[in-house]
């Protein structure tokens, strides 16, 4: 038994590394120097590590609490950011919180971050570290990757010189802090010690169950459950695409199913966006031995990838009865982030759309308020528009004043993609309204 690490960790003593730090990276480190342990975090940005040297926090969005832990663990002198790896050598923990996306083309994991926070670790390494993984991983990636990796650049073994585990993170932008501090996690190990261990160290911080699992389980559950969540939202998808076909609405349906005991249907909308639905179901088959043909997972994303040209669709028709073609017109794209309120574009259903319309020849303005590049006054940026097309439920387009929208655009069409608003409210501003999974109604 780890008896030195187990003392570190109780005395918070532990000297911790955070590889990786992005939205789950960061808080992690900040919260952990909160609770009193000595973190280092490395990124390979300069100019982030500089950033947050001096006590800035460089996630924009609304993000309660972070900006202050930033500031007040730095000063404080419990946690810095560096660029160097050989802060590895002296740590005791080492957490990896690197991106693991998809390859847009062989829907395979793209491991190239994790494969280089790997590399660097293990030539850093130090005998008796308990090392973390917090990324999503495909399953099977701990005992085909990550073991190897480590075993075979540092010359330690697993579960003699090295502690393994996989504990994958469950946080959404906006709600970082909170999510870390209140969801449940599993915990794999690749032993029971090391597992153990990571839950004695995250009981510092985590204020819910801590269930330890071995590694595959881990992978499974944390690509399974977001997987779970896609496929719920493929379903009202393709609910609101046969509600337009029929001629109802999506909306009151929706709310009527889930009258009915055990039914919880998800909102259908523009799209799905973000670093985690949209790629984990990828991850989760991505492993699947030959002969095993997932028929759920592809077809789920297909209809969701779907969505933002089931946008320009709407768009298309909406300026088509207004006699535009939609090449010749000048289209606004409300909302670039991926969700609401926050600054986060990862997989953003509005980049397909814009693209598509770029593609088409179309003249497209975009807006977010929390954007960089996007920014500023609604109504100036759509002046002489000819549609509005709400990608995104930002507070900022809830309060929108609909007849100061159908004023300032040349051609008062709303395409609603989040069910904002209410088409009667659209129609008495003088709006033409088309929104996702209701009947066409006339301005
Ligand atoms: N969306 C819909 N309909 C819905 C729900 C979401 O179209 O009913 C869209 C959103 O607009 C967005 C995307 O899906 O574009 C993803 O939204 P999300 O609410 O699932 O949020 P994420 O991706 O930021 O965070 C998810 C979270 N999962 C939830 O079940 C809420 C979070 O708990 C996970 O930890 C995170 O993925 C992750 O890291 O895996």
């Amino acid at each position: 038994m780890p008896e030195d690490l187990f003392v570190a960790i109780n005395d918070k003593t532990a000297r911790v590394v955070v590889l990786g730090l992005g939205y789950v990276g960061l808080p992690v480190a900040c919260l952990f120097a909160e609770a009193g342990f000595p973190v280092v975090g490395i990124r390979r940005s300069q100019e982030k590590v500089d950033m947050i040297n001096s006590g800035t926090c460089p996630i924009e969005g609304k993000e309660p609490g972070l900006a202050e832990l930033v500031e007040q663990t730095v000063a404080a002198g419990r946690f810095q950011a560096t660029t160097d790896y050989a802060a590895c050598r002296e740590a005791q923990i080492v957490l990896i919180a690197v991106e693991t996306p998809v390859d847009p083309a062989t829907r395979k994991p793209g491991y190239a971050a994790l494969r280089g926070a790997l590399t660097d670790l293990a030539h850093n390494l130090s005998p008796g570290t308990l090392v973390i993984i917090e990324s999503t991983i495909a399953p099977r990636t701990m005992e085909t990757v990550v073991q190897p990796m480590l075993e075979e650049i540092s010359g330690l073994r697993v579960n003699e010189g090295l502690y393994l585990v996989n504990c994958p993170e469950r946080v959404m932008p906006g709600k970082l802090l909170l999510n870390i501090r209140s969801c449940h996690r599993v915990v794999g190990g690749t032993s029971p010690e090391a597992a153990e261990l990571a839950i004695r160290f995250y009981q510092n911080l985590v204020q819910a169950d801590l269930d330890p699992v071995d590694c595959l389980t881990a992978e499974l559950v944390k690509t399974m459950e977001n997987a779970y969540r896609d496929v719920q939202i493929a379903f009202a998808n393709e609910m609101a695409l046969l509600c337009e076909d029929m001629g109802a609405d999506v909306w009151q349906v929706r709310d009527l199913v889930n009258k009915s005991p055990f039914r919880q249907m998800h909102l259908p909308g523009a799209g799905v966006g973000g670093h985690c639905i949209p790629k984990d179901p990828w991850l989760l088959i991505a492993n699947a031995h030959d002969g095993f043909e997932p028929r759920l997972i592809p077809t789920a994303r297909a209809i969701n990838d779907g969505m933002p040209l089931h946008m320009l669709d709407l768009t298309r028709d909406a300026l088509q009865a207004a006699g535009l073609d939609v090449a010749d017109a000048r289209v606004a794209v409300l909302g670039y982030a991926y969700l609401e309120n926050s600054d986060d574009t990862r997989n953003s259903p509005s980049k397909a759309l814009i693209q598509r319309l770029g593609e088409l020849g179309t003249e497209v303005v975009v807006h977010d308020p929390w954007v960089p590049g996007y920014q500023g006054d609604l109504l100036e940026r759509i002046d002489g528009c000819d549609a509005a097309v709400v990608m995104v439920k930002h507070e900022e387009y809830v309060s929108l004043d609909l007849g100061a929208l159908a004023e300032a655009l040349r051609t008062p069409i709303l395409i609603d993609g989040r069910r904002v608003y209410e088409a009667a409210d659209a129609a008495s501003a003088g709006l033409t309204y088309r929104g996702v999974g209701q009947a066409v109604r006339q301005a």
